[in-house]
């Protein structure tokens, strides 16, 4: 162990720790802008870029100030955290990232979410000395997902490392040099055309408004004020365990309640539930698997239902395209019965139906705009909107989110069960599936229904569900980089899976990009968690096969699951 003292404090810690790290463990509080620090079981990432330069503290007998976040500690290291010298020394580093930023805070994206709005205010800045030259570079709005803002850029180098390390995507790095230099695609190339798959995650972790989702909020208010419009909207399984935090609920709070009121008062014309979407896909995903199982079809099989995934295995392993599910996802899903059915059962146009769909995720946004993803040339979905644009709804509308009384998601499309709810966490979709395949192939009732052997925040798990004679073998990664590992691992025919779910973002769609900020604290993401599973067990009803409302489709409308019908409106192919 290494012993030092920071501000008199006497501390002993291992070797290798960093200033940072050892003020932290003492309570003590060294601002920091570029550093980040992602700790979620096997998502142990540090971005160390030490570029920001504000978390300079003063060390007995050295000369010049050091950064806390990479400077490790010595024995016998006297360290001063807070003198005069280290907080003017932070100021200027903060006034100077300004000099050449656009301080257009009353309209950034990021206002009040700003790490560098906050420094700013926490360190007193109230004059800017240097009016130097500023960079001047284009918004780049092309993907229609994520928009990307140069001028914004802080060169934290967050974004990479997220891109590079954890979604091992490759999409960001510094392009140009010197004073013009930013984080961007190679040659800055527009992100539509780049393999970014619309995670998000880089939009996640950005300090500032470098990254942010393209905003939708404008459209949406005025297809609601559209008179001629029967406007409907969905709301995905992980928005009820988040956002809460918008409105200073705790991490964990569950709002679907709330969620049904909140909507009907935005004044949609109907509100439903993507969870009833997600018992539908059950119904197809274990079909299909049965299907493959009985008939000597390529296993493993791969979910389908997060869009990042699948534009990551469009782009990286278009020789592997037969193995996803060809299951649409529960958002389009969804879209595609509300244009049909619904609106056949409702007597309305379905050119006059508009789909909104509330979603914790920014790639959907993308989905959405595929134009396989349509019927009769209508897309599937018209508007995704994120949680956090949702929660900038509430606020116009000035919709007291956390003080309001509980309702209930409108009929027909709106019932759910605990199996469609834990789709927002990693590895609940395949537990949902294999709760169905169970007592499909057994025709026997699963008595355990909480399979805990696939739970968990592990990047990479595998477990095993008997299914009588059958052991099925299941795999589940979260996060790009772990997926690319599975793929790998299938593709050099080391792993031997029947199913494998995969979900692009860090802890699954609780963990989406477009989720509440949770500023690299993952336990929020943890506490999302455990508030799904406690949905799971707050339902009366466990299996999607017992949602009533899905067997009344297929009953009055689409016939049997993995059927012509079926086959036409809830599956698709993929494109290389
Ligand atoms: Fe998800 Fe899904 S679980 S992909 O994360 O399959 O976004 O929540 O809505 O479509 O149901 C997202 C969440 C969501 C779909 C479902
Ligand atoms: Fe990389 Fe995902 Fe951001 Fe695209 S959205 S640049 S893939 S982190």
């Amino acid at each position: 162990m290494i012993k030092l003292t920071i501000n008199d404090s006497p501390i002993a810690v291992p070797k290798g720790t960093t200033i940072l790290e050892a003020a932290r463990s003492l309570g003590i509080h060294i601002p920091t802008l570029c550093h980040m620090n992602l700790h979620m079981d096997q998502f142990g990432v540090v971005n160390q870029a030490s570029s920001c330069r504000v978390c300079m503290v003063e060390v007995k007998g050295r000369p010049a100030l050091v950064t806390a976040c990479s400077e490790k500690v010595t024995d016998g290291m006297h360290v001063s955290t807070h003198t005069p010298r280290a907080i003017t020394a932070r100021r200027m580093s903060v006034e100077l990232l300004l000099s050449n930023h656009p301080k257009d805070c009353l309209m950034c994206p990021k206002n009040l979410e700003c790490d560098l709005q906050k420094l700013a205010a926490d360190l007193g800045v109230r004059d800017i000395k240097w009016a130097g030259e500023r960079i001047d570079f284009e918004k780049d709005e092309s993907s229609g997902a994520i928009v990307k803002d140069p001028n914004k850029c802080v060169m934290c180098r967050r974004c990479e490392t997220m891109c590079n390390e954890v979604q091992t995507c490759g999409i960001l790095s510094a392009v140009n040099r010197g004073f013009d230099t930013f984080v961007g695609p190679a040659f800055n190339l527009d992100m539509k055309d780049t393999s970014c798959t619309y995670c998000g995650q880089c939009v996640a972790v950005c300090p500032t408004a470098a990254l942010t989702e393209n905003n939708d909020i404008h459209k949406v208010w005025r297809e609601i004020n559209n008179p001629n419009k029967h406007v409907i909207v969905q709301v995905a399984p992980a928005i009820r365990v988040a956002v809460g935090e918008l409105f200073d609920m705790p991490p964990g709070s569950i709002s679907t309640g709330k969620l049904a009121t909140s909507l009907k008062r935005l004044g949609f014309d109907a509100v439903y539930d993507t969870d009833f979407a997600a018992d539908l896909t059950i119904l197809e995903e274990a079909s299909e698997l049965v299907h493959r199982i009985q008939h000597g079809g390529t296993l493993p099989i791969l979910t389908s239902c997060c869009p990042a995934w699948v534009q990551f295995f469009e782009h990286q392993y278009p020789d592997m395209l037969d193995i996803p599910s060809t299951c649409k996802s529960p958002q389009i899903m969804f879209g595609a019965i509300a244009k049909t059915y619904y609106a056949e059962k409702k007597g309305i146009d379905p050119k006059d139906i508009v789909v909104v769909s509330v979603m914790p995720c920014i790639a959907k946004k993308a989905e959405a705009k595929r134009t396989e993803l349509s019927h009769h040339e209508l897309q599937n979905v018209d508007y995704v909107l994120t949680t956090r644009e949702y929660g900038l709804m509430l606020k116009e509308a000035c919709i007291d989110f956390a003080n309001l009384p509980e309702g209930d998601f409108d009929h027909m499309l709106g019932e759910s069960t605990g199996a469609s709810v834990i789709f927002g966490t990693t590895g609940g979709v395949i537990e949902a599936a294999a709760r169905t395949a169970y007592e499909w192939l057994t025709g026997e009732t699963l008595e355990q229904v909480e399979l805990t052997q696939l739970r968990g925040l592990d990047g990479i798990r595998s477990g095993k569900v008997q299914i009588g004679d059958l052991e099925l073998n299941i795999g589940i990664a979260h996060g790009l980089g772990n997926a690319r590992k599975l793929l790998d691992c299938i593709k050099a025919g080391e792993c031997n899976f029947q199913a494998i779910e995969i979900m692009a973002c860090p802890g699954g769609c609780i963990g989406g990009g477009g989720q509440p900020y949770h500023h690299g604290d993952m336990e929020i993401i943890r506490q999302r968690q455990i508030a799904i599973y406690q949905e799971d067990r707050n339902k009366t009803k466990r299996k999607s096969h017992e949602n009533q409302e899905v067997l009344d489709l297929y009953d009055k409308y689409l016939g049997k699951p993995y059927g012509e019908k079926a086959h036409e409106l809830l599956h698709t192919h993929y494109v290389p």
